[in-house]
């Protein structure tokens, strides 16, 4: 009995190491993963896409849309510069710091009666593009939309869309997603927090803005 008791003792707890052994490896891979902390923060001006065109002409006037993403001076902007439709594809490049779920936060134009949508296309590597959709709907006259975030009295509004990436190199490409295309985007805001929320007070842009004009 007691060999017996010794025994089946032995067999418990090689069992018991066997199961911690196999324990560890997943936890030191999670461990390596885990360097990643939360609070990424990046502000991308529309505006300083690779191939939006140039500023006013020489006249001071507006560009003529000529079929790309055109620089708009405007003091209530961030950057005081936003980028309008009908849009030739423009693109630009960053870093997010490890794995994980990533948020892009857009400030646009909308509109009850002719806004148009765009799209984000994110690329990282040969691997297939995601494509995040805003201005997908006209705005409601109560600016009442649960999934938009309204500047006070104005048609601007913040929307969010996310997607899973890779640590490493993000391509953006901003694309008009209808033609003719009414697009107004002023700034691209990415962070990996499921909490933000954008507000006059975090952002701070129009603080000036609205102090002035208000
Ligand atoms: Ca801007």
């Amino acid at each position: 009995m007691k060999y017996f008791g010794s025994s089946r003792c032995g067999i418990w707890t090689w069992i018991f190491m066997l199961l911690c052994a196999g324990c560890l490896i997943p936890e030191g891979h999670a461990a390596e993963k885990s360097t990643h902390v939360r609070g990424f923060e990046r502000l991308i001006e529309a505006e300083n896409f690779k191939g939006v065109a140039a500023d006013v002409d020489a006249t001071g006037k507006l560009p003529v849309v000529d079929g790309r993403w055109s620089r708009q001076e405007s003091e209530g902007y961030s950057g005081n510069a936003c980028v309008q439709g009908p849009g030739e594809d423009v693109t630009i490049s960053f870093e997010v710091p490890g794995d994980g779920v990533y948020y892009f936060w857009i400030y646009h134009v909308t509109s009850i009666a002719g806004s148009t949508a765009f799209n984000l296309f994110v690329y990282q590597g040969s691997g297939k593009a995601a494509r995040l959709e805003y201005s997908t709907k006209l705005a409601r006259e109560k600016r009442d939309e649960p999934d938009l975030i309204y500047r006070p009295g104005f048609w601007d509004v913040w929307s969010v869309n996310h997607v899973t990436l890779k640590k490493g190199k993000v391509q953006l490409t901003l694309s008009a997603a209808e033609q003719p295309s009414s697009s107004i985007v002023d700034v691209i805001f990415v962070t990996d927090d499921p909490e933000y929320k954008p507000t006059l007070q975090q952002t701070g842009y129009w603080d000036t803005f609205m102090m002035e004009n208000n």
